[in-house]
């Protein structure tokens, strides 16, 4: 796996030997009102190559839950059971907090390879080993998501890998609460927006055909998305709101030159940038859905896996926050989960037999239990969805 981690980094890396708006305010407990409704809405031919080669890589456990395996990727054990072989799944900013808890959570079952897609290779092999992830189970490769060079040399060396894709988590990204001015990806995009949205539509549209030739028996593309995108809860009301506009600022490409670096094209904000890179996500995965789902049989998926307090996502935050922030959401809005259990959640959706049905949002009730949840009017504006993806397409060159 060392070697192979190794042979699939770009030439400038050093090798690492390791490998609907209204709020809903019922029955609440915070300053006398109760948060339940807002747990409720949010907390609340080249194929078969890549397939015989990675079993032999990597090996064929047990399936537990295949109702439709096909024979293709199930065998039978002498005592004639079927196995089926590891899924292959790549889960993007795999080095720390979510990403990093999902790609443990998997790797514990033994029934997944995890391709962790990382800007900082070494800082990701650091955090594997930290977790205690077996080398079998995962492999290292460099992915920029605010580079669309990196972007397509990612998906050039993963296919060159021969592994199979059968989910893909675009889990990635960066928040920027403090930043005064706008910072910008390789190619002029607004950074946050850049990354979270524009980096993984160009990764998901090109992984798509991926995806597709994978003979597993679900194969899922995920897109995580968040409550503080959403308006019709009390987090996502939280000033600045989500608010994508009329879309001015990403028609004119995000770069604070001959358009706003915000989507709506307002003046520039941190936050409310990542607000709206979220409704993004949540968009474009339902658009997939609908562009998609029938034709591919793919499930495509969103999930909110609750407030996970302590991630790195918070770096850019002042000290004060960062120190406040987790006690708060623990012991006020109760909507505090660990990075373990996040990870566990973002698991289930990655295979959960369960889990498959497409174009769903999932959140996670008091109990932990998941549940379908609503995503507010704009987070849900098919109409708004269909222009975010063409105006996406067209930005990525894509079309
Ligand atoms: C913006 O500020 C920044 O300007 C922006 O740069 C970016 O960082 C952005 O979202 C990120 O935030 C948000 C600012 C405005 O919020 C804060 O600064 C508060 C930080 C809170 C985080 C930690 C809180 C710690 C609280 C103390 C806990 C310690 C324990 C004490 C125990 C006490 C026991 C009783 O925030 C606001 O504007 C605040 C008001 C927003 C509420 C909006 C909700 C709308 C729905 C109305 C219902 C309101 C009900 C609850 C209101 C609670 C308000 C505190
Ligand atoms: P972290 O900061 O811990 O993880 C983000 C990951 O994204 C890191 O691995 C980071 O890499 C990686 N990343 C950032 N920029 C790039 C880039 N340009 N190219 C490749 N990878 C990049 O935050 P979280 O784990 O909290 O966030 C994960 C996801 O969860 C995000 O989509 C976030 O929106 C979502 N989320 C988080 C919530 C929370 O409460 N924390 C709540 C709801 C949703 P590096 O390690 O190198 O910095
Ligand atoms: Mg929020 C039900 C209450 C709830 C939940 C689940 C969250 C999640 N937040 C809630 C309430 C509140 N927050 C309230 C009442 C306040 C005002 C005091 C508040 C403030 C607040 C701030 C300043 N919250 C924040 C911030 C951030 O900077 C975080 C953010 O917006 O990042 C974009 C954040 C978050 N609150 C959450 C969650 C999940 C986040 C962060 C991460 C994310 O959405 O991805």
């Amino acid at each position: 796996m060392a070697l192979q981690a190794a042979s699939l980094l770009p030439a400038s890396f050093s090798v690492l030997k390791e490998g609907k708006s209204g709020v809903s305010l019922k029955d609440s407990s915070l300053f006398g009102l109760s948060l339940s409704e807002s747990t409720k809405a949010d907390f609340s031919s080249s194929a078969l190559r890549c397939k015989r080669e990675f079993q032999q890589k990597i090996g064929a456990v047990r399936a537990e839950t295949v109702a439709t395996a096909s024979p293709a990727v199930s065998k039978s054990t002498p005592e004639g059971k079927k196995t089926l072989r590891k899924g292959s799944v790549i889960v993007t900013g795999a080095s720390s907090g979510l990403g990093l808890a999902t790609a443990k959570a998997l790797a514990e079952t033994g029934k997944w390879h995890i391709i962790m897609a990382c800007r900082d290779y070494l800082k990701a092999a650091r955090a594997a080993k930290s977790a205690g992830m077996a080398k079998e189970n995962y492999t290292i490769m460099h992915l920029d998501l605010a580079s669309l060079d990196s972007v397509r040399q990612f998906v050039d060396n993963f296919r060159r890998s021969d592994m199979p894709l059968d989910v893909l988590v675009c889990n990635a990204a960066v928040y920027l609460p403090t930043a005064k001015e706008p910072t910008f990806t390789a190619e002029g995009f607004e950074l946050s927006v850049g990354t979270n949205h524009l980096g993984h539509f160009l990764l998901a549209r090109l992984l798509l055909e991926d995806l597709n030739k994978s003979d597993y028996p679900s194969k899922r593309l995920i897109i995580v998305g968040s409550i503080t995108g959403n308006t019709n809860t009390l987090a996502g009301n939280v000033p600045p709101k989500a608010n994508l506009g009329d879309l001015r600022g990403l028609q004119g490409g995000l770069n604070a030159l001959n358009s706003s670096a915000m989507i709506d094209g307002g003046d520039f904000d941190g936050a409310k940038a990542y607000k709206d890179s979220k409704v993004c996500n949540m968009l474009t995965m339902q658009e997939f859905h609908r562009r998609y789902h029938e034709e591919t049989g793919i499930t495509f998926a969103s999930l909110y896996p609750g407030c996970i307090a302590t991630t790195g996502l918070f770096r850019e935050h002042i000290p004060l926050f960062r120190t406040l922030f987790p006690p708060f959401q623990k012991y006020i809005t109760k909507g505090f989960v660990s990075e373990d259990e996040a990870g566990k959640r973002l698991a289930q959706v990655v295979s959960d037999p369960s889990l498959t049905k497409s174009g769903v949002y999932w959140s996670w009730n008091k109990a932990s239990a998941s549940f379908e949840n609503q995503l507010s009017q704009e987070a849900s504006d098919a109409e708004k969805a269909r222009k975010v993806w063409e105006i996406s397409e067209k930005l990525v060159g894509l079309a």
